[in-house]
């Protein structure tokens, strides 16, 4: 018991309802209801939410408010009685350390959670996504082996959005424009145009639009490292920077996205000519290259080097729908899902304008009638 209790006592510093932890969220889908519940404590919220207005490429994600200044240490408890929790004992012992779970500050949810299997007996593993302290391999093995409802007690973004609740983007028939492209019925059900926030996203890879450092940044880059914590730039660190258009993979950290897949885009804002389309379209290639070397099946874009970098958004939606186009032609088998996550008004129009062009519908047979 003794040992329970400093266990106990070092594992939780946080008091009830802060940190990570704090988020009891419950999606309750059925019968067409959808509830999510999400207490707080009033802590600054994480915004990300898009721009309504259509300045571009300065989009201050940094403003956003820094977050989340407790410390979840977590850890890996293990059982050593068994399931005692179906015995009138083991009732009463659930009940017993819930009781001191939240008498010594502890979030309920961390004890039940902690305990279902029994009593605490050990920690294996501390995890603290707030710190630049700790090993960040060790740390990234211990997320990478937790399913995703695991996963989801050590998200540093204020909410989050299921791959399952993002839609999927369906061509209207009857397009204006000749589609550049072929239908191509296997790609139906694997497309999304996502408008907000790209670290909230719970999928398997989000992209980064980074520079050759991958140190961090401005941008959806800033927004990426400031939502994940300070363990990705550690991991970043240890890869010696990435060049234009080229793209590497590291853990999501503190992001509800499993991984952050990082690619450089070509500064353009001198101009666009073969060399800048050439290194965007290697982007997106190596980006989903990437993502399907580490089995990641659903994978986000943002809009890559139309930000600081000056690539004109009406002609980087092209190379962008193009190269995932092509890609997917060849490799639909490995991806469930591509989306293009935009954060401003405009580059939705863009998308909507342009996407049926490269993922048509099928033909509507005009009535001779
Ligand atoms: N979610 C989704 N998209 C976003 C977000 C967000 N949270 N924040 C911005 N965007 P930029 P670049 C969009 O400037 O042009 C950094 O300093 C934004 O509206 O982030 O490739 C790097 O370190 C735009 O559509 O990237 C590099 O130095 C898109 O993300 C440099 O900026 C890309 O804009 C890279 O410049």
């Amino acid at each position: 018991m003794a040992l329970q209790i400093s266990a106990l006592f070092s594992y939780i510093r946080a008091p009830l309802f802060t940190g990570p932890l704090s988020r009891v969220r419950a999606d309750f889908k059925g019968a067409g209801v959808k509830f999510k519940h999400i207490l707080n404590t009033g802590r600054p919220q994480f915004g990300g939410k898009p721009a309504t207005s259509p300045l571009r490429g300065h989009i201050n994600v940094a403003l956003r408010t820094e977050k989340f200044s407790t410390t979840p240490t977590a850890a890996l408890w293990k059982s050593s009685q068994g399931n005692g929790s179906s015995s009138p004992r083991g009732r009463r012992g659930w009940l017993g350390k819930v009781a001191l779970g939240a008498a010594l500050g502890v979030s309920t949810v961390v004890v039940v959670q902690s305990l279902h299997t029994g009593t605490l007996t050990a920690m294996a593993l501390k995890i603290n996504l707030n710190s630049a302290e700790g090993d960040w391999k060790e740390t990234k093995d211990f997320l990478l082996s937790q399913t995703v409802n695991d996963r989801r007690q050590y998200y540093r973004t204020s909410s989050y959005e299921k791959l399952d609740d993002i839609p999927v983007w369906t061509p209207a028939a009857g397009a204006s424009e000749q589609p550049l492209h072929p239908r191509n019925e296997k790609l139906d059900h694997k497309i999304s145009l996502y408008s907000g926030d790209i670290t909230e996203l719970e999928i398997d890879a989000i992209v980064n639009a980074a520079n050759k450092t991958l140190l961090g940044g401005g941008g959806v880059d800033g927004a990426i490292h400031r939502a994940a914590g300070p363990m990705l730039k550690k991991e970043c660190a240890s890869l010696h920077g990435c060049e234009t258009g080229e793209a590497k993979i590291t853990c999501g950290y503190g992001l509800p996205s499993k991984y952050v897949i990082h690619t450089v885009g070509p500064i353009a804002q001198g101009g666009v000519g073969e060399e800048e389309k050439r290194a965007l379209r290697s982007c997106y290639k190596n980006s989903l290259e990437t993502a399907t070397k580490n089995a990641a099946r659903s994978v986000a874009f943002p809009c890559i080097s139309t930000g600081i970098y000056g690539y004109p958004p009406e002609q980087a939606v092209h190379e962008a729908l193009a190269t995932v186009r092509e890609y997917l032609d060849h490799h639909h088998d490995k991806l469930d899902r591509v989306i293009f996550c935009v954060f401003l008004p405009t580059d939705k129009e863009l998308y909507l304008q342009n996407l049926p062009l490269y993922f048509p519908a099928e033909a509507t047979v005009m009535s001779k009638l």
